[in-house]
């Protein structure tokens, strides 16, 4: 298996991370969107990372089809809980991270536009969206010591990568000053090789 990645990408740290718990050896194929001459198109037509080559030469895309594949064939370390209610929680929590990491990449980029393109209204927009999904994972998360049930799952990995993305492309949204629990959790995510090594890197 092969994982096309770059080291930026919160949805990709997000698959590499499950790779690690489930602990499935793959090859790391560097290659950027976002640089002149890359393969990316080649493997999705999107022209996006993560993309996953199976040893048959067939490509999965997006993470969230990859990360449901992965739990699937490797039966060990369950990360989505098999059906039901449980299921759908840990899917839910899966689309509420990935949808602030999706505001959040929006806005990045948006901020890098010159002065004169850039729309500060777009990014107040995308803002807004991050600030009221980081106060519903606080809330949802509570004192649990998990987002879902009992051990690490999707939902924690999910959430992890989102406020990860966020220390690392929009430090002056202080998460981690106004919401403790979310703070406890990813300290205990970070003392887990698979988030250790896989902190994004500029
Ligand atoms: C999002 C992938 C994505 O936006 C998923 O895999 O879950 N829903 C998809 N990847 C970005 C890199 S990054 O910002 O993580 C990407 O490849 N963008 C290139 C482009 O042309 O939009």
């Amino acid at each position: 298996m092969k994982l096309i990645a770059s080291l930026t990408s919160p949805y990709v740290r997000k698959i590499r991370i499950v790779l690690a718990e489930k602990k499935i050896d793959y090859d790391l194929v560097l290659d950027s969107p976002w640089v002149e001459g890359n393969q990316v198109a080649k493997f999705n037509p999107l022209g996006k990372v993560p993309v996953l080559i199976l040893d048959d030469e067939s490509t999965l895309y997006d993470s969230r089809v990859i990360a449901e594949y992965l739990d699937t064939v490797a039966p060990n370390n369950r990360l989505i809980p098999a059906s039901g209610r449980e299921r759908i929680s840990v899917k839910r929590w899966e689309a509420l991270a990935d949808g602030a990491l999706d505001a959040s990449v929006a806005a990045f980029l948006e901020s890098l536009r010159s002065v004169g393109e850039r729309s500060p209204s777009s990014i107040e927009r995308q803002r807004a969206k991050i600030t009221q999904a980081l106060k519903a994972m606080s809330e949802e998360l509570g004192e649990q010591p998990w987002c879902h049930g009992n051990s690490l799952s999707l939902a924690d990995i999910a959430v992890g990568c989102t406020l990860g993305y966020v220390s690392f492309r929009l430090p002056d949204i202080r998460w981690s000053e106004q919401y403790a629990n979310l703070a406890q959790l990813y300290e205990k995510l970070m003392q887990r090789s698979s988030f250790a090594d896989t902190v994004p890197q500029a």
